[in-house]
């Protein structure tokens, strides 16, 4: 694994965990963590469980007892790393968004496919596909419950930059991030509603904006938390990302991500409505889905909630009795287990390079229609 901060302390635990609840066709070992400083490094390898080290990933890469290289870094090194571990013959997986361009997710595409031809095989860590109630969505979908499908309302929201003091962590630095709200939660919406519709999205209009455009530089930054030391620099990312979406199924969808949104911390939401039911999802109640089935009598008809926590939901067999929820750090154990059984089957697992680059068209369309004032039509003062 590269990288050992917020994700990587997330998959470090998936990776531990996930052999330990679900049968695993193929043993996982924890071989070697890789950072730049080597004694915060030495401290992940310790603190999470991995047998040894690295402070260069090209020596990590180049190691013959690692079969898979999991990529935790900020985006600006996902295509590097990604490029030579797939050169190397090694599995990737990747931390969303794939890249920080639409040019680099095309190349990381390109040599997964070539990689795959020898069976290499990559996935991006879209983690919300693996919500049990997302997946279970997707099955509704899949089994017509929807019937055709009209319209998609997707947001997620978090306010941790709402504090004008939060520091300029990396996440707000577009040559370290690609983009901010938009890439970093908007890339988490845009798959989940192409995979749940099972559409792509063909064009989009938008608005980005930043509200706090100068902030104190990091005196040290992990995570979504950090101290602000004395100096200033610029803020090159968006704040809050709004855009509406046409899909090539004919559905229509409006989007919004944000890290502004007061009071919401890991709002992340969808609804989509079709012509025979709706479903509704909030991660902050992730164990539950609402769906209205419109073929019932409409006198009691209505949005009722499921609690998904059946051993019949998906990969809940593998936890506790129904009723006793699940969390956010579950999802990433599902992930690593759908990656192994791949690798060990011979599949390609989903979502692949391919599906990060589409994501990615859909980030650099929303960047160029907000740039362009898009499709947005002043409206008129009052005369
Ligand atoms: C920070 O905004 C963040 O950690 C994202 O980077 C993750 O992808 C998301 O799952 C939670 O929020």
């Amino acid at each position: 694994m590269v990288g050992h901060a917020f994700m990587g302390a997330a998959h470090s635990h998936a990776w531990r965990t996930a052999g330990r609840f679900f049968d695993l066709p193929r043993p996982v070992e924890l071989t070697a963590v890789c950072g730049r400083s080597p004694e915060r490094v030495r401290q992940a390898a310790e603190r999470y469980g991995w047998q040894s080290y690295e402070t260069d990933w090209r020596e990590l890469v180049a190691r013959p007892d690692i079969d898979v290289v999991d990529i935790c870094t900020p985006g600006d090194s996902h295509a590097r790393i990604a490029l030579a571990a797939l050169a190397a013959g090694k599995h990737v997986l990747c931390e969303k968004p794939l890249a920080n361009s639409v040019q680099e997710a095309e190349e990381m595409s390109a040599a997964a496919a070539k990689a795959a031809a020898g069976g290499v095989r990559s996935m991006v860590a879209f983690n919300y596909r693996r919500v049990p109630a997302l997946a279970l969505a997707r099955q509704l979908v899949e089994q017509g419950r929807l019937g055709t499908i009209h319209q998609v309302r997707a947001q997620y929201l978090q306010d941790w930059l709402v504090d004008p003091q939060f520091p300029l962590a990396w996440r707000l630095q577009k040559d370290r991030a690609g983009s901010g709200a938009l890439g970093d939660l908007g890339a988490h919406s845009i798959d989940i509603a192409q995979y749940l519709t099972g559409q792509r999205i063909s064009s989009v209009g938008a608005v980005l904006e930043t509200f706090v455009t100068e902030r104190p530089l990091p005196a040290s930054s992990s995570g979504l938390s950090g101290t602000a030391g004395s100096e200033r620099g610029q803020v090159t990312v968006d704040d809050a990302a709004l855009f509406t979406a046409r899909f090539e199924g004919g559905a229509i969808g409006v989007f919004e991500a944000t890290r502004f949104a007061t009071g919401h911390k890991n709002a992340m939401r969808i609804e989509i409505s079709g012509s025979a039911g709706s479903l509704a999802f909030d991660a902050e109640s992730m164990n539950e889905l609402s769906f209205h089935d419109r073929s019932e009598d409409a006198a009691t008809a209505g949005f009722r909630r499921i609690l998904v926590t059946e051993d019949t939901h998906p990969y809940l067999h593998a936890w506790w009795p129904p009723g006793h929820l699940i969390g956010y750090e579950h999802t990433f154990t599902h992930q690593v287990h759908d990656f192994v059984a791949a690798v060990a089957e011979g599949r390609d697992p989903r979502p692949s390079f391919a599906e990060g680059l589409q994501v990615q068209k859909v980030l650099a369309a929303v960047e160029s229609s907000a740039a362009a004032l898009g499709v947005h039509i002043p409206v008129q003062g009052p005369p």
